[in-house]
């Protein structure tokens, strides 16, 4: 990959600073780009004086449009992540989602990395294997919000030339946690790589790829993320035992285990498995 402009020379906005995965990008991008600007609702904890934080909540317009202005690209993991009541999911994700994209327009901003989720497929069997051109089964009303926003980067990238790389983030984490997490499981350097290809690709024009590393029981094929040069370094295989263990502490979940989403899809489930689902 040859990066068009000189990365240094990037500024990147990293919304969601404060979470679990922008803490570790907030540490792993650190000298990558001329500026990293880390936003949230709540400073990160632990900030040096080297790091810019600009708080803002994502359902503000105006708010969020003083956080994009003077940046070139965006890695954009604010709002929800997980499932929660809808009220919580549309101002955060659907409201928030909009105002991101809106704003990185009106600011003439390059590039959006968008944080989806492996939940906005989550209803599909585990016996079957999709690529990015699966149409969308979500799981919850989190996944909705994450289909919402691969359609909205679409619209974005489509009608107003924005380069967007959508990730459908599996799990990021050391180690795989569970079964299901050794299909899914990305490994922090590896999501690194993805985030990079997002902001760095010369010819992206509007991608979904998954998050995931070299997963032998993966349920996905990522050729799109292969074409734009990813190469995963981490296999979910070599952390067996620590899954297993991880999964011999779960209550039984006969209804998540038939799919991808496995909690996601249980939780609430009230129609009959034998027939729902992709
Ligand atoms: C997600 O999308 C969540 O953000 C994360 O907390 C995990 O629940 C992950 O999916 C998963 O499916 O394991």
């Amino acid at each position: 990959m040859t990066a068009a402009k000189a990365p240094k020379a990037k500024r990147v906005l990293l919304t969601g600073a404060a979470g679990g995965i922008g803490t570790m990008l907030r540490r792993k991008l650190k000298g990558a780009y001329a500026e990293l600007r880390l936003s949230d609702i709540a400073a990160p904890k632990g900030l040096g004086r080297d790091e810019t934080f600009v708080q803002a909540d994502l359902a503000d317009l105006a708010a969020v449009e003083k956080i994009v202005e003077g940046v070139d690209a965006i890695v954009h993991l604010g709002g929800v992540s997980v499932e929660q009541p809808w009220d919580a999911i549309h101002r955060a994700n659907i409201v928030g989602g909009y105002n991101l994209f809106e704003a990185a327009r009106r600011h003439r901003v390059k590039r959006v990395v968008f944080a989806s989720s492996n939940h906005a497929v989550g209803f599909y069997r585990r016996n079957r294997r999709i690529g990015t051109d699966a149409p969308v089964r979500p799981d919850s009303r989190y996944g909705v919000s994450k289909a919402f926003g691969e359609a909205l980067a679409a619209l974005y990238a489509d009608k107003y030339g924005l380069r967007v790389l959508c990730i459908r983030i599996g799990n990021v984490t050391e180690k795989p946690a569970d079964v299901r997490r050794l299909s899914i499981w990305i490994s922090p350097d590896d999501l690194v790589q993805l985030v990079r290809i997002g902001l760095e690709h010369p010819s992206l024009t509007y991608e979904i790829v998954y998050g995931a590393s070299d997963n032998a029981r993966s349920w996905w094929d990522n050729a799109a993320a292969f074409r734009l040069g990813y190469r995963p370094a981490g296999r979910a295989e070599d952390h067996l035992a620590h899954a297993l263990e991880g999964q011999a502490r779960l209550p039984p979940d006969p209804i998540g285990d038939l799919f991808e989403g496995g909690p996601f899809c249980s939780s609430e489930f009230a129609g009959d498995p034998e027939t729902r689902g992709g």
